[in-house]
């Protein structure tokens, strides 16, 4: 999401000020008669600081994007990430500001015209002491519009048309892996766990179909109230973007998580979402004899067994996707 550079409040006010003051000698130096020069200067000066400063606040509000307008999925993402309530709020705290400075030009202007021309500098600076102290009080509203701008520079841009797969699972299970294995992205891949925070996204195609391949951070088996913002982001891409979800296993259970648990989340996001679930049971190089996966086999239709970091079983994978985006359509 593009928000403009947010100024702070003292950067606003220069900006205005100091615009102000040049249209201010603007009028000075032009021929109007001299007795009208005081008052006319005074005018222009706090005319123009009220535009200049209604003019930077509108931009702000005009360049970021409306969340109620967009794809329930950046609704989400974007509650997730900074709270959409402070940034609504925040929106409407530039807005009123807009406002009350509105109303401070045509007050003043109306007192500089019908005040004597001695009279009219101090009407100006009492413009620009209510100006300076509406912008004070956005100060927190700007610095938050800021953290928002940091915080959505890398919301990822989500291909609407493409068929969407999500890869779950535990931490450390191998999911960045296998994106890396299946498209040309590079998330980060580390033998630690939580190595992936945000959402990254890969692309291939396959007869003419685009694909759009998901890679979240990990999970734990919690319910989601319990879940942290970073698990967060998972939970609002499977709900939201997966046509399929591919759960990934780590069938070593090397990564430190018990299959008891990877199984009870597989079962919950059974549950909790009405999606086709392709179950893969990943790092089968490591595992010398498969005999205790029965357990967890015996209750799936169909399930595949891959190494994604040898880059074996990939390929069945991507079969996979092929078999359950015909069945979809038939
Ligand atoms: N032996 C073996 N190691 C693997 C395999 N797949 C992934 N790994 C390793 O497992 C570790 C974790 O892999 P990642 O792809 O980062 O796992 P992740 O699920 O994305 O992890 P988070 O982003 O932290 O949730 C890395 O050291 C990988 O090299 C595999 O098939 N076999
Ligand atoms: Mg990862």
């Amino acid at each position: 999401m593009f928000i403009p550079t947010v100024p702070t409040p003292d950067e606003i006010l220069d900006k205005s000020f100091s615009r102000a003051k040049k249209a201010a000698n603007k009028v000075r130096t032009s021929k109007i008669p001299r007795h009208q020069k005081a008052k006319k200067t005074e005018e222009a000066r706090i005319k123009t600081a009220c535009q200049v400063t209604k003019d930077t606040l509108n931009n702000l509000l005009e360049k970021t994007p409306q969340v109620e307008s967009m794809h329930m999925f950046y609704q989400d993402y974007i509650d997730v990430m900074v709270g959409v309530d402070q940034l609504k709020k925040s929106l409407g705290a530039l807005n009123w500001a807009v406002g009350v400075i509105s109303k401070f030009e045509n007050e003043y202007v109306f007192k500089v015209r019908r005040t004597r021309p001695e009279n009219a500098a101090n009407i100006r600076k009492a413009a620009f002491g209510r100006i300076s102290s509406v912008i004070n009080q956005i100060d927190d509203d700007l610095d938050f519009l800021n953290y928002v701008k940091g915080k959505l520079r890398n919301m990822p841009t989500i291909d609407f048309e493409a068929i969407t797969v999500v890869i779950a699972g535990f931490p450390n299970v191998g999911k960045s892996t296998i994106l890396r294995q299946i498209t040309p992205a590079e998330p980060k891949v580390a033998d630690y766990p939580f190595t992936t925070h945000g959402i990254q996204i890969g692309h291939f195609e396959k007869r003419w179909k685009k694909y759009q391949i998901i890679d979240t951070p990990g999970l734990l088996d919690r319910p989601v109230r319990d879940m942290n913002n970073i698990e967060l982001r998972a939970m609002v891409a499977l709900e939201h973007l997966a046509d399929v979800i591919l759960y990934i296993f780590d069938a070593s259970e090397n990564s430190g998580y018990p299959l008891d648990a990877q199984m009870r989340l597989y079962e919950e996001i059974g549950h909790l979402f009405d999606t086709p679930i392709i179950s893969v049971f990943n790092k089968m190089d490591l595992v010398e004899n498969n005999k205790y996966l029965e357990k967890y086999i015996s209750k799936m239709d169909k399930y595949l067994m891959i190494s994604a970091s040898k880059g074996s079983g990939v390929q069945l994978i991507i079969k996979e996707l092929e078999v359950i985006e015909n069945l979809s359509k038939s």
